[in-house]
């Protein structure tokens, strides 16, 4: 029996729940903060412990067999992966924001107008159905801070609770995505026995919860 490869974050906002939920299919593992791999004891699986960005690419090229990731990076990295299973937790908008002072109506008022960005995949895609043309500035992290700085017109970010937008003198204009973690496959594992028992395990566990 081949052992399957679930890759998820090692750490950051999906790490913990992802823990979780394996936790619950009956999975016993360590969880090791230190360790990139870890073997489970009862059933055919290792577990990969990843940056959040490289678990889409991974499922495709096959290193891993499945993954938890959040659907805007699976969006954003232009994985070819399947969709398995949505998850329930990790749950945000990716949004369009402005200056808490703006006046600005329009989609169209965009146009021209730089947007500062960590997802420029999704965010050139929204534009680009709806006709509008800006200039997207990719940037790493702390794209809040760019209006206020005058660095760019508008954000495109993740937004959960709202409060980030409103304490850096911002709000929400548009609503682009709404996301949360899915489980991924690779092409190749549709139908493995051990991929739907895991699926089923997992399955069971979202019901009994909801
Ligand atoms: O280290 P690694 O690369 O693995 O992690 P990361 O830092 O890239 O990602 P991480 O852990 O921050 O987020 C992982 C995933 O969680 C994201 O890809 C989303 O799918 C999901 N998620 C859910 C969020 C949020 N909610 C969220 N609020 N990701 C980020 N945020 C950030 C957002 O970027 C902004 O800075 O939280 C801030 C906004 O939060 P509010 O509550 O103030 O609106
Ligand atoms: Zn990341």
């Amino acid at each position: 029996m081949k052992t399957l490869k679930i890759a998820i974050q090692k750490s950051g906002r999906l790490n913990e729940k992802s823990v979780e939920i394996l936790k619950n299919c009956g999975l016993a593992f360590e969880n090791y903060k230190s360790s990139l791999i870890s073997t489970v004891t009862n059933f055919p699986l290792e577990i990969l412990f990843l940056r959040d960005d490289d678990i889409p690419e991974y499922v495709q090229d096959g290193i891993a067999d499945l993954g938890i990731v959040g659907e805007n990076v699976i969006v954003e990295t232009k994985a070819e992966v399947d969709y398995l299973q949505k998850l329930g937790f990790g749950k945000c908008t990716l949004k369009i924001a402005v200056q808490a002072t703006s006046t600005i109506q329009n989609l169209s008022e965009l146009n021209g107008k730089a947007i500062a960005t960590s997802y420029p995949v999704i965010l050139e895609k929204f534009l680009t159905e709806n006709g509008v043309k800006s200039d997207i500035r990719t940037i790493s992290g702390s794209v809040e801070i760019g209006p206020g700085l005058g660095l760019s017109d508008a954000i495109f970010d993740i937004v959960s609770t709202g409060g980030t937008l409103k304490s850096n003198g911002l709000k929400p204009f548009a609503d682009v995505m709404q996301s949360e973690a899915v489980l991924i496959g690779n092409k190749s594992v549709a139908g493995n026995p051990e991929v739907e028992e895991l699926l089923q395990r997992i399955r069971s566990v979202l019901s009994a919860k909801s």
